[in-house]
């Protein structure tokens, strides 16, 4: 029987499939070869008791997250406040360029708290982004974009990413209202500085639809990308990298570069001066090594 690994307590699976929720254990093999099952990953499974199985093979992922570790997403939901916390655009391209990386096929930028801004400030971030990704500007207080939102979900395994404090808990609860995910206003009064949001899980969202729940991350380092692959995470890039004059061009310092070229018609400078500081940053990270 197939199915898909939602949660792991301890040990133990929880295995969804046709006939329900299956608790399965594992092989000893898999411990041997330290192949670690993980939520998100498709499993065949055999039933030994009523709702009680053992996981026999884990099936290819298409992609892994490692924080929080889950397979298999198909759509990546990055959210950020406009305010409360500000938003941070540096920070924002970092989740970007990590999704892209881990090959997540759906991407979509929500900004979220858009009741605490004006429609100018959301024009300047939507300028920006519009034209690359799905942009969504919600408001959890007052219900605005929720019903966007679940569009870009539908028939996915979604991961909602961003830092703390921006609304993600809140947005899932106004998706799902029976989730009841702790948000920052309970979480203040018993366990102060401590992210608040448990354990890896699928939640079911509606019908072959789910929402994985993430704690917040205030920086975010892109050490693990080599510096030539970054050109393909900033996604506008892509059309224009076989135009430059030198194959191997990092579009930083060549002559006739083609996405230089494009500053300001079809690439942002702003997100052209972001590709150049990551790109930077991975260059001294090397030399350290070295
Ligand atoms: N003004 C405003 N506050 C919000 C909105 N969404 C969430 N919040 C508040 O922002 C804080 C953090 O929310 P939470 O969902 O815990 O954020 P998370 O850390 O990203 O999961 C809480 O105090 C929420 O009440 C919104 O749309 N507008
Ligand atoms: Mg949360
Ligand atoms: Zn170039």
């Amino acid at each position: 029987m197939k199915g898909r690994i939602i949660k792991g307590v301890g040990g133990t699976y929880f295995v969804a499939t046709d006939n329900g929720i299956i608790k399965c254990s594992i092989r000893g093999i898999f411990r041997k070869n330290k192949i670690t099952p993980t939520v998100g990953d498709y499993v065949e499974i055999s039933i030994l008791e009523d709702d009680k199985g053992i996981i026999e093979n884990i099936l290819d992922r298409k992609n892994i997250l490692i924080r929080p570790r889950v397979s298999n997403i198909d759509c990546a939901i990055i959210t950020f406040a406009i305010k409360s916390p500000n938003i941070n655009l540096d920070l924002l391209d970092r989740f970007l360029v990590l999704a892209e990386s881990q090959n997540i096929e759906n991407i979509v930028i929500c900004v979220n708290k858009c009741d605490l801004a004006d429609k100018k400030e959301l024009e300047e971030i939507e300028k920006i982004y519009k034209d690359i990704y799905p942009i969504v500007f919600t408001s959890t207080n007052d219900g605005i974009g929720i019903q966007q939102i679940k569009e870009y979900m539908k028939d996915k395994v979604v991961v909602f990413a961003g830092p703390s404090g921006v609304g993600k808990s809140s947005l899932i609860n106004s998706i799902l209202p029976d989730a009841m995910l702790k948000t920052g206003d309970i979480s203040k009064k018993i366990e102060r500085g401590k992210h608040t949001t448990r354990q890896v899980e699928l939640l079911e969202a509606f019908d072959n639809t789910y929402i994985v729940d993430t704690p917040g991350f205030t920086s975010l380092s892109l050490d693990f990308i080599p510096k030539e692959k970054l050109q393909h995470y900033f996604k506008e890039f892509i059309e224009y990298l076989d135009k430059c004059k030198f194959c191997d061009c990092s579009h930083i310092k060549e002559p006739h570069c083609s996405i230089k070229e494009q500053i300001d018609i079809n690439i942002s400078k702003t997100r052209y001066e972001r590709y150049t500081r990551f790109y930077q940053e991975l260059e001294e990270q090397r030399k350290e090594f070295i």
